[in-house]
């Protein structure tokens, strides 16, 4: 299999815990995109032009993230990231909509913080940082639940979101607000794969 990865992306650290937490890591030959480069050719492997992009080896495309994921899920005999069925499946895939979205919403800020000073739409900018603490907020609700329960694709979405928010955004002062989501996360950021995966400069 091969990943079309940038090193930095939230999306692509999900795959990179997830293809550690079931083994697979070696599986994996990494191919770096800069999804930025007006010539990138990432468009013929993903008409989205995103990363991470998983190119199975059968030559199957695959995107975005949770499908990469629930791919190599199905690759492993080990403890599933994601539940088969019923209400286990539900919270997993729930969870990780709330860590995705709140990346989503953290990106936009950023991508509009990086506009020409011109360009930007302060408004715009204040509803992702409204997101980011509105999901933070529902994952505070979560945070006990989520230190009892098998790990997920749900824990590894949300704990990849705050890792990015904080690389991205280190003044956000998240964790005063949300104490047991930062306990949470503190574990959570101790697994092999999270220390491994961690963003650097
Ligand atoms: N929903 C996608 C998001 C992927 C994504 O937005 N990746 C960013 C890198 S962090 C990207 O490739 N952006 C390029 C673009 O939006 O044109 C996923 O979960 O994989």
């Amino acid at each position: 299999m091969k990943l079309r990865y940038s090193p930095l992306s939230p999306y692509v650290r999900k795959v990179a815990v997830t293809l550690i937490e079931t083994g697979l890591d070696k599986k994996v030959e990494r191919i770096p995109t800069n999804v930025w480069d007006p010539n990138t050719d990432i468009g013929n492997d993903n008409p989205l032009g995103k990363v991470p992009t998983l190119i199975t080896d059968s030559g199957e495309r695959l995107y975005d993230s949770p499908v990469i994921c629930e791919y190599l899920d199905g690759l492993h005999n080990g403890k599933k990231l994601f539940p088969a069925s019923g209400k286990a499946r539900l919270k997993a895939i729930k969870l990780q909509a709330l860590g995705d979205g709140m990346t989503d919403a953290g990106v936009l800020r950023l991508l509009e913080d990086r506009r020409p000073k011109e360009l930007q739409w302060d408004k715009w900018a204040e509803r992702q940082a409204k997101v980011v603490a509105r999901a933070m907020d529902a994952l505070e609700d979560e945070a006990d639940a989520m230190a009892e329960g098998p790990i997920t694709i749900g824990h590894i979405a949300v704990g990849c979101s705050l890792g990015w928010l904080d690389f991205r955004f280190p003044d956000l002062g998240w964790r005063k607000q949300r104490p047991a989501l930062a306990d949470w996360y503190d574990d959570f950021a101790d697994r092999k794969s999270m220390v491994a995966t961690a963003p650097k400069e």
